[in-house]
């Protein structure tokens, strides 16, 4: 047996790496140097199409499980910023395999978030006839999104309305967006804080490209007034990276819930038309009451500009129900803009439509005009034309949103 001279638990972590490695599309090989690379080399971290975490700083790892017949490798490591290996980002040379077998590099780079690299490695084998040269093919990963995996839906601290609690949907945030990328998700929903009662589990779910996010149907029925526990996790190329999480939420009737009768929490925000001039971003700025203020863009205070075709989802602070007449205000501010209002039960929707209305100061909108009793969570999009520029505040300003009718009882919250 080989001697070991790697501190255990970094050899541990090496090892798990391997193993994690050689579970995906494996080795580094095919094409030019298919056979050949393929039997020098048993395994490589970050595997072919596998991907990183955001701010990770990846160490590059290459396996020769066979040292006794291939020989000891000393390697050249190459990362590349295009497909065509044109750009370099960094290479290093001169790796020799510890007595594992293992060619290890850290190179210290930050990557950008959602984007794809490659990289490839080339050796010389030190064989009893002599020298081999070997190199892989150029292998992919992929840099997920800042947010990737995060949970969307039902928010961590947030409620699940107790109508849908039967058919219960989570969702969570879009690791990657770009082609090519193989991307799946597991989820893990317990019912006690410590994770031990596991209610349900939900692996292999396809990224869902026309969303921001991806949904599950994990197919239980969860009870009335009890909190929940969840987790999720991104699979890219067939490699986990790890969880996210735990979220926590409650099952409840919607219209119990007090609180402020203004949009109480930010949701999500999705830029439309892109515009770099926008200087209004925050969507912290839609919450509490109008506070909207300033002449010109070098005062402005208090909102969030759209961007042409954007919108945010807000969640309210009480539950709006259906009253006559209107039950929901828009605080709008700048100039008078053309938004759409939509209203749902959950943070993802789905969404009902209240109409298009051009908004000046304030504008109004009515639940019965979707045919809903209540809602808990409010879409505003920018409908306005794309012709009309970037500037600082492109985009419907939104400053605040009102209940004009809050819920005061439980039974307010009746689907029909
Ligand atoms: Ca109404
Ligand atoms: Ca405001």
């Amino acid at each position: 047996m080989i001697s070991v001279r790697a501190p255990s638990a970094y050899l541990a972590l090496v090892m798990l790496l391997i193993q994690l490695a050689s579970c995906g599309s494996g080795g580094g090989g095919g094409g030019d140097g298919s056979s050949s690379s393929a039997r020098y080399v048993d395994a490589v971290t970050p595997s072919d199409g596998s991907g990183i975490n955001y701010g990770a700083s990846p160490t590059f790892i290459i396996h020769n499980a066979s040292t006794a017949r291939n020989g000891s490798g000393v390697y050249e490591i190459v990362i590349y910023s295009d497909g065509g290996a044109v750009n370099v980002l960094a290479s290093v040379s001169g790796i020799s395999e510890d007595d594992n077998g293992l060619a290890v590099w850290t190179p210290g780079l930050a990557f950008d978030e959602s984007r794809q690299y490659w990289w490839k490695w080339k050796a010389v084998f030190g064989a009893g006839s002599g020298a081999k040269n070997a190199e892989s093919d150029l292998l992919k990963f992929f840099v997920v999104k800042s947010d990737a995996g995060q949970g969307v839906s039902p928010r961590s601290g947030g409620y699940m309305d107790v109508n849908s609690a039967s058919f219960p949907v989570f969702a969570v945030f879009n690791a990657y967006t770009l082609p090519n990328a193989n991307v799946t998700y597991d989820m893990e929903l317990y019912s006690d804080p410590e994770l031990t009662a596991l209610t349900a589990y939900v692996s292999g779910v396809t990224q869902d490209d026309s969303e921001a996010y991806t949904t599950f149907f994990p197919g239980v029925t969860l009870d009335s007034g009890r909190t929940y526990y969840w987790l999720a996790r991104p699979v890219i190329g067939g490699q986990p990276l790890n969880w996210r999480g735990v979220y926590t939420f409650t099952v409840k009737n919607l219209c119990e819930i007090s609180g402020s009768s203004y949009a109480q929490n930010a949701i999500s925000f999705t830029r439309g038309e892109e515009c770099s001039l926008i200087a209004f971003n925050d969507p912290a700025q839609a919450l509490g009451s109008p506070n909207g203020s300033g002449h010109d863009p070098a005062n402005y205070r208090g909102f969030i500009s759209l961007s042409r075709g954007g919108s945010i989802v807000l969640e309210m602070g009480r539950t709006i129900i259906n009253r006559p007449g209107n039950d929901l205000r828009v605080w709008e501010y700048v100039s008078t803009e053309e938004l759409e209002a939509f209203a749902g039960q959950s943070e993802i929707g789905p969404w009902f439509s209240l109409g298009v209305e051009w908004c000046g100061d304030f504008c109004d909108f009515d639940l019965g005009k979707a045919g809903l009793n209540y809602a808990r969570f409010i879409k505003i999009m920018d409908v306005s034309s794309l012709a009309g520029g970037c500037y600082e505040t492109a985009g419907a300003d939104i400053d605040a949103v009102y209940a004009l009718g809050a819920a005061s009882s439980s039974s307010q919250c009746e689907v029909f």
